[in-house]
This record gives C-alpha cells, structure tokens and sequence, in this order.
C-alpha cells in the first residue's frame, strides 16, 4: 500500500478489513461500471468532509470523492461517511470516484444535533484512537462541560485525554490540573501551551501513530497546538475576543492532518452544542463513582434527595462527592430520558402515519370497515 495511505494512519487491521470488504462490494460496483470494467475498488481515508464532496487520501493521492451521488446511494451507504472514515472507493467514468463503502469503524465520536431533526445523530468523526479535549487555561475552568465532553468521549470507545491548554497565560494551572484530575476519573491530564511548547512531546508520545482527535470550545487553542506539534503552519488559527476570551469558530471543518514522524491528527471546529443520545455506557463510566454510590442507597429508586438510606446524600454530606456533580449527572440522566421518551414518540408518529397510509390505500380499493361503520351510524 502506499505511502500517502500509511501517514494517514493505514494499519494491517485496515487493510485486512479492506481487501475483505472490497471482494464483497466487487460485484455491486462491476455492475455499475460497465464502461470501464478494468478500473478496480480502491481504499481511501476521508481527510475533510465538505457539503456535497469530500476529500479522501488514496493510494494515487488525494482526491475528491462523492459521497451521496447514484453509485453511493445505490450501494446502500446509510449515512455519508465522516472525517477519518476509511472509505472503498469506486471510480466513474467522468465524475469524481464514488464511495461505495464504509469499513467498520474502531471508534465515532457522535453527538445530538441541535434543532429537531428526524435523526439527531450526528457522527462527527471515525476512527479515533485518542480523543484530546482541550481545556483553555485562559477562561474559568467548567468541571460540568469537560464532564458532559467526557460522557461523549467514552461513549466514542476511543480513549479520553484532558489537555489543558494555554498554560502560559494561567497563574493557577497546578490547581485546575488537580480540579480536571478531580472530575476526571481515570484519564490522564497533560498541561500544554502551542505558544512555549510545552506538553507537545507528551502529546506526540500519546498518538503512538494513531489517531489523535482535538475537540473542544473555539478559541481554546486546538489549531495551534496541531501547528506545533507537526511543525509547520497546516492549520489556520484565529484570535479571541478579548472581551470574554470566546474564539470566532476560525476552524469550520475536521481535518486530519498526518504528522511527519507517523500519526494522525484531527483538528476539529469549536463545538457549540453537547447534546447527548444513548450514552449510557460514557455515563456509567464518566460517573463511576455515583453510580457505584447510588448502588449501595437503601431503595433502588432513590432519588438522591431526602430519602432515608441515601449514599449518594451521604457522601455530600461528608464531603466525599461535589452537589455540583450530582446535578450535573442528574440533569444529563433527565437529558438521556427526555431522547428516549422523543425516540418513542418519534416511531409512534410513524406508525400513524403508516397507518393513515395504509388506510388510504385501502380507500383506493373501496370503502373500508372504518367508513362503513361510520355510513351505518348515520
Ligand atoms: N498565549 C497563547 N495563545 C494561544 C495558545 N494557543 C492558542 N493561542 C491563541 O488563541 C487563539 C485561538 O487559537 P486557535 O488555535 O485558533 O483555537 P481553536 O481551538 O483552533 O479555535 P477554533 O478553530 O475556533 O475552534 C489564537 O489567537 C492563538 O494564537 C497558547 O498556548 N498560548
Ligand atoms: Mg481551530
Ligand atoms: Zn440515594
């Protein structure tokens, strides 16, 4: 396999996958491509996904690839694929190479869309061994934002990582390194700074020639640190208003960027919404330590508030567990049934409409009980 395909993170894994995968998409694609019957299935990584196209690293180079034209529709994909998918492609006489296959991913990162889609599920990006949230050194430390950013992080089934960033501009890092440590059971916390490069080498040490996604609030420095640790300038970064230390969104795509000694990075936009949907495996991992509490509370629906037995209540009473923690935990565990209850409401609307379809096609064919009996009361 090529070069190109290897510094985007190529694998045996992968590559086992592929030649596995594409025997299995040959005849679907030999079908389509009657013109050029020589021309074969080829293995790709989406690097950038734009609105209609997007861009993918082949062993011919990088190419633009369609992801939704009439080959990809009709070999079944479900969803367009995401930044660090591994994708087989097929070429078109004419027309950029379609994608007519996504390879299992190992990892996804995905969240609740804002606004009411039909699906709400976003996948942002594929593929990801570790998953760095950027924690900005320059704004107040949010214990329930990184715990809300961990939940997802797990549920993704890659590996979290807290990067604290900015670290030059902060008095105060060994007290929020130990409040993130505090929060964050059991991942590791690195300090680090795009501007002295400091924890660059760290970071490097820990993509290992995997993949390393940055996510995280706009302005926090992810650009920058992506710039710093490949050692040139691949990614734009932009400044931040001085007046509440917010970034203007200056990265609008996710974008994986190889790095030059091997590994991958992904440098993603600043998330606005965290919206979480079936994520209860990153809760009970994210929140370990009350689910084994509220484990041990006299009744097994105790709601943590005043009721007898309670150990949950007990530990914030003797301050082994932060009021703040518990709300938060509680308020997403509300979140995750309020999508479950809209996921039910949601097919319950379907099978209406089903059954409004269904009636009217009987309609077609004649009258139906329904209209009879309502003819017979008049
Ligand atoms: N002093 C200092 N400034 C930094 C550091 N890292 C980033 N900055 C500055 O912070 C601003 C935002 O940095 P970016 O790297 O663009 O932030 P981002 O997280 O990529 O932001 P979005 O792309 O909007 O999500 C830029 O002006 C950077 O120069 C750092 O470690 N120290
Ligand atoms: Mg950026
Ligand atoms: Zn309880």
């Amino acid at each position: 396999m090529s070069d190109l395909l290897v510094a985007y993170g190529l694998d045996d894994r992968v590559a086992t996958l592929y030649s596995h995968e594409s025997s299995l998409l040959t005849g679907l694609v030999s079908e389509e491509r009657t013109d050029d019957p020589d021309a074969r299935l080829a293995l790709g990584r989406v690097v950038r996904v734009e609105r209609t196209r997007c861009l993918a690293a082949t062993a011919a180079g990088l190419c633009l690839v369609e992801p939704d034209g009439v080959i990809s529709r009709r070999a079944g994909l479900a969803a367009p694929p995401v930044s660090g998918d591994w994708v087989v492609l097929a070429a078109q006489p004419g027309s950029d190479p379609a994608v007519v296959g996504i390879l299992p991913r190992r990892s996804e990162l995905s969240r609740r869309a804002p606004g009411d889609r039909a699906d709400p599920r976003q996948v942002l990006v594929a593929n990801i061994d570790v998953l760095a949230i950027a924690v900005p050194l320059d704004r107040p430390f949010s214990a329930s934002r990184v715990e809300r950013t961990l939940v997802l992080a797990w549920e993704s089934r890659a590996l979290p990582l807290l990067v604290l960033t900015k670290a030059d501009l902060a008095e105060d890092v060994e007290q929020v390194a130990t409040a993130a440590e505090t929060i964050a059971l059991g991942v590791d916390v690195i300090v680090t700074s795009g501007v002295t490069g400091v924890g660059a080498d760290e970071l490097l040490t820990i993509v290992a020639g995997g993949t390393l996604a940055f996510i995280g609030p706009s302005g926090s420095g992810k650009s920058t640190l992506v710039n710093t640790i490949v050692g040139s300038e691949v990614q734009r970064t932009g400044d931040v208003r001085w007046l509440d230390s917010r970034g203007r969104h200056t990265t609008t795509s996710r974008d994986l960027v190889p790095i030059p000694g091997g590994g991958v990075l992904l440098d993603t936009p600043g998330l606005r919404g965290l919206g979480l949907l079936d994520a209860e495996a990153g809760m009970a991992t994210t929140f370990a330590d009350i689910e084994e509490l509220a484990s041990q509370c006299r009744f097994s629906d105790c709601g943590h508030a005043s009721e007898p037995g309670c150990a949950v209540a007990a530990a914030i009473g003797a301050g082994d567990l932060d009021r703040r923690r518990l709300d938060n935990y509680q308020k997403m565990v509300r979140e995750l049934a309020h999508e479950k209850r809209r996921a039910g409401q949601a097919s319950y609307a379907e099978r209406r409409q089903l059954r409004a379809r269904f009636i009217a096609m009987h309609r077609e064919a004649g009258p139906t009980r329904l209209d009879e009996r309502r003819q017979s009361r008049g």
